[in-house]
């Protein structure tokens, strides 16, 4: 069975590890955010993409769900004794290393797909890791007056100034990476993980062309909510709902995605027992536990949302 999963960061990790577990023999494209990505201290770092990569790949801070395990912080301290900011995006010795390659190969031409088919080679995540485009694309937050990059209203503002919207900065001229659309064309199953639907799989689908072929495979595309009793599992997708006027709840984002029948996104939407009723006009909704507290558990969801693919297919 062929898999594709739009995938953000910490909650679509997890998400893969349960479907991992759940499918084993499933071949598993994972079309990797880049809106979060950034430049620092002349290194180009992409979170969502190495999330993914550690959680796969046994490297992953379990606690923080990004970094690596066992971490130090040698370079960043001398960065600080400095006085080189920024220091809101605390980057740990092993994870300067993915960066240092990552940007070396870049600069030497690589194209973002390669790299990061080549960092998988030492990871193997299990999946294949593509990111949704080569093209530089970056999330900047709307702010009053101005606008900052991403990272720095998530980490150094902790999202408290109210965002007035989102810009994908360079998506208008972006293409999807090699292989993006055959992945979603050719599924037996699209998946949307509990990412944020925002700025993780809304920046995703802002690529030209992918939002297309979402909406026009042949295969069945399932969403899993990532808002479980009107607030999110984790992170601060309320506060990018909010932003951009859906509702903070399972039912917002249904209906934001929308049903594949009204001209939306979605043949199912599975959503936490918590808003067990949650109706969504034209789509089916199913309530099961989403909290990913165990593998198992995890993999208990993503089977759940296979077996709606089946049955809506
Ligand atoms: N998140 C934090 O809350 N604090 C940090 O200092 C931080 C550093 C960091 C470094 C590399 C990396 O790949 C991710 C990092 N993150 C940090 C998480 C990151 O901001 C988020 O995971 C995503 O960008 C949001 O999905």
């Amino acid at each position: 069975m062929r898999i594709t999963v739009l995938a953000g960061g910490i909650g679509a990790a997890r998400f893969l590890r349960g479907l991992r577990a759940a499918v084993p023999d499933a071949d598993v494209t994972v079309i990797g955010n880049t809106g979060d990505d950034i430049t620092l201290h002349g290194l180009r770092i992409c979170p969502d993409l190495d999330t993914v990569m550690y959680t796969l790949g046994g490297g992953i801070h379990e606690g923080q769900g990004w970094g690596r395990e066992g971490e130090t912080f040698a370079v960043q301290e001398e960065l600080a004794a400095y006085g080189a900011g920024p220091d809101w995006m605390h980057l740990g010795d092993r994870d300067i290393a993915t960066h240092l390659i990552r940007t070396r190969m870049l600069d030497a031409g690589y194209p973002l797909s390669a790299v990061t088919a080549a960092l998988c080679e030492r990871w193997k995540p299990g999946v294949e890791l593509v990111p949704m485009s080569d093209d530089r694309v970056e999330t900047h937050v709307v702010l009053e007056g101005r606008a900052v990059h991403f990272q720095e209203w998530w980490l150094a503002m902790r999202a408290a100034e109210p965002a007035q919207g989102f810009v994908s900065i360079g998506a208008d001229t972006a293409r999807p990476a090699p292989g993006v659309l055959d992945a979603i064309a050719g599924a037996d199953v699209v998946l949307l993980p509990p990412s944020n639907p925002v700025v993780s799989i809304g920046a995703i689908l802002a690529v030209p062309g992918i939002r297309d072929a979402v909406a026009r495979t042949p295969a069945p595309v399932v969403g899993l909510s990532p808002i479980v009793g009107g607030a999110p599992v984790r992170g601060m997708a309320d506060a990018c709902l909010t932003a951009i006027g859906v509702e903070t709840s399972a039912a917002g984002v249904g209906r934001h995605y929308g049903a594949r029948a009204e001209g939306g996104l979605l043949d199912g939407w599975l959503v936490d027992t918590a808003d067990a009723g949650t109706e969504v006009p034209g789509l089916p909704v199913l309530d099961v536990p989403l909290l990913m507290t165990s593998v198992q558990l995890t993999a208990a969801m993503a089977t759940a949302a296979l077996d709606l693919a089946a049955r809506v297919r």
